[in-house]
């Protein structure tokens, strides 16, 4: 960390003049295309913090996005990737390789769900990483079709938006899109028509059912799926559903992929969501929380899977960049010394009370849930309809950011608003977000 007093300051409106100075600036040089969600400059990160271009101190609930889980600018990950900038920054592993890929393999191996023989692959991003996963799976089995689930999010590149359930804004106006993806429905608790309770069975019916009728098993590589869905709104599962599909997958010869890119590497409270019932995947996909936020992926399988690949068949220019993989041995180290998984537990330990404190003081929210740092409430109009209300989640949200506080929201129906601290942020200012959240409610219902 960068020295960065743990303390929210506002020292303008947010955005202050210099941000939207710079928002001007990028709106005449930047794609309309990529959008900004909160536009504050920040010139400096760090513990719980993001500094602005104006000097405002903001809470960040967000990490940009469940990347920077070890902290912005985390101690271990400033000095290796400082010392292997120097050293070298890039030769292509594919050309002339270096240790620090190895190394990472070899974490990944050892961290990642089962103890069964592993091999790794690296990548730039999430999606790359998805991408790779389904060509592995494609080689590896000699089938094509691949299951994907309602309100997944994979990436946005065609393959993985293809897989990506989400039209606006992920796909609208961008097909056509790959062939051999069927969609099946999402165990989604809160929103199950028949009830909660009945929701991991009927879910689990509706897939093999789908499956069965419309592709055939014998046709269908892999089923591909986030254990706790984080585009999507948070969908956490019910206990036993994943578990089902894992041991459905075995049986019929298909290869289970956990994207684990949003969940990973200590988020829920695991060091990964599928640690949470024990389920084992064939593959798995991890990006994001790996390097402390420099551009890193991986696709992380069973030997034979991962090997079946001819060789030269998996790679990329910049894959397993060095100095990305110096950042993840930085953020793993830090991982493991700080017992991160613990803290993530802790997080929602604080959270989750403070959030149903507040289900219960408003109808609006219709649902609480999550797993350790990666928590949730869906925001709906009507509580007994669960008619979704997207204009006061972007209300509630936008009253946050105008108190320095980093929320972002999520959900098919953009009804979710999620929160995604750093485990590097000190209690005191969870708990000060927490009560701006409750003000930013307050304020707007
Ligand atoms: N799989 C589960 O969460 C990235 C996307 C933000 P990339 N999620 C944030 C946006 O609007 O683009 C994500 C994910 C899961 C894959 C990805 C893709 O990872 O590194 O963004 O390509």
């Amino acid at each position: 960390m960068t020295g960065i007093e743990q303390r929210r300051i506002l020292n303008t409106a947010i955005p202050g003049p210099r941000s939207a100075a710079l928002q001007a600036r990028k709106n005449a040089a930047v794609s309309a295309g990529v959008s900004t969600g909160l536009p504050v400059y920040v010139e400096r990160a760090g513990g719980g913090i993001l500094v602005d271009a104006d000097g405002n101190q903001l809470i960040d609930f967000g990490s940009g996005i469940a990347v920077t889980t070890v902290g912005n600018a985390a101690p271990r990950v400033v000095e290796r990737v400082q010392a292997q900038v120097a050293d070298f920054t890039h030769t292509c592993f594919m050309i002339t390789p270096y240790a620090e890929y190895v190394e990472v393999a070899e974490a990944l191996a050892e961290l990642t769900p089962g103890d069964h023989e592993k091999r790794s692959a690296l990548f730039n991003s999430g999606a790359e990483a998805v991408e790779n996963a389904v060509k592995i799976a494609r080689s590896a089995t000699g089938r094509q079709a691949v299951v994907a689930f309602e309100h997944a999010y994979h990436g946005r590149t065609n393959l993985t938006m293809s897989l990506t359930a989400k039209n606006m804004p992920y796909k609208h106006r961008f097909g056509p899109f790959a062939g051999e993806i069927y969609r099946v429905p999402m165990a989604y608790p809160y929103r199950w028509p028949t009830g909660p309770d009945n929701c991991a069975e009927e879910a689990f019916a509706q897939f093999t059912s789908q499956v069965h009728t419309q592709i055939g098993e014998e046709n269908t590589a892999a089923v591909i799926i986030e254990p706790i869905q984080g585009e999507g709104g948070f969908v956490v599962p019910p206990d036993g559903f994943l578990t089902r599909v894992a041991d459905w997958c075995r049986d019929n010869g298909v290869l289970l992929i956990a994207d684990e890119i949003q969940t990973g590497f200590c988020r829920t409270g695991d060091w990964f969501a599928c640690d949470h019932e024990g389920v084992v995947p064939d593959l798995i996909t991890t990006a994001k929380g790996i390097a402390g936020g420099l551009p890193l992926a991986a696709v992380t399988g069973r030997a034979e899977v991962m090997d079946a690949v001819h060789p030269g068949g998996l790679g990329g220019t910049y894959g397993g960049n060095p100095v990305a993989c110096a950042a993840a041995l930085g953020a793993i180290e830090t991982m493991k010394t700080e017992d991160l998984p613990r803290r993530a537990r802790a997080v929602e330990a604080l959270f989750l009370p403070r959030l149903r404190d507040l289900a219960a003081k408003y109808s609006q929210i219709g649902d609480v849930r999550g797993r350790g740092a990666m928590l949730a409430v869906e925001l709906v109009s009507d509580p007994a309809a669960k008619t979704p209300d997207p204009a006061l989640t972007a209300a509630v949200n936008k009253a946050c950011h105008a108190e320095g506080l980093v929320t972002l929201t999520a959900g098919t129906y953009g009804n979710v608003l999620r929160f995604l601290p750093p485990l590097s942020s000190p209690d005191h200012l969870l708990t000060e977000g927490l009560d701006i959240l409750e003000g930013a409610f307050a304020a707007t219902v």
